[in-house]
């Protein structure tokens, strides 16, 4: 059995976004049963030893197959699509671009968006995503999925636009936003993102 380990709760405004919703998104794609564990949400001090051995840098998630423990959401989806032999050279590469060369400006974007944040930081780092964009822009216009079929470099891809948009990062770039569209109106996104809700929401009540 494949267990997922997340939060067992967080607040609001991450909940729909936490990258458990990455590899329940996979899961579900490839129809591969799973079960979810949690972790307390604790101040980074207090996570414990077990937590850091399954994720050094005290995150989630992490996937556990058998004996083996995956951390980072890109190595858990490739291990993901390992099992499902979709774990093809393009599918590689996507999956570094999606996390190496789009998600690493949209952190600190993302960064500056909630913290209300301007100046000259603000504008190297706006432009820095500016310029992948771009770039993605007539890449998504030319093609459906990313490598032909859909795979996990996809749901990668589309979890990081999902951030920028969210921010309306994606104003400008109509095919990146019809890309997401499709993405997210996949059955197997609307269960991954409708669980975590649900998931975190139940958190609240053994809370309260
Ligand atoms: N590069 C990691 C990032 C993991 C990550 O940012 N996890 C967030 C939840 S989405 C987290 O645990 N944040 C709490 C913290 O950093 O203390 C991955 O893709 O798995």
């Amino acid at each position: 059995m494949l267990t997922v380990t997340t939060y067992d709760w967080v607040p609001p405004p991450p909940r729909g976004f936490v990258r458990d919703l990455r590899v329940r998104w996979a899961l579900e794609e490839a129809k591969l049963p799973y079960r979810v564990a949690t972790v307390p949400f604790v101040p980074f001090k207090e996570r414990g030893a077990e937590h850091l051995a399954h994720q050094p840098f005290g995150q989630v998630p992490w996937l556990t197959d058998g004996d083996t423990t995956v951390f980072e959401s890109g190595a858990i989806l490739l291990h993901i699509a390992k099992k499902t032999g979709t774990d093809t050279s393009d599918v590689i590469e996507w999956v570094f671009a999606a996390l190496n060369s789009v998600e690493m400006p949209v952190v600190p974007w993302t960064i500056f968006k909630f913290s209300k944040l301007d100046g000259e930081a603000v504008s190297q780092v706006d432009n820095f995503l500016d310029l992948r964009l771009q770039r993605m822009e007539p890449v998504l216009a030319a093609r459906e999925w990313l490598t032909g079929a859909f795979t996990v470099a996809d749901i990668l891809m589309a979890d990081v636009l999902r951030i920028v948009d969210r921010f309306d990062g994606l104003a400008k770039y109509p095919a990146c936003k019809a890309y997401l569209a499709r993405a997210t109106a996949r059955p197997a996104f609307a269960k991954a993102h409708g669980d975590q809700l649900a998931h975190f929401a139940a958190g609240d009540a053994k809370r309260s």
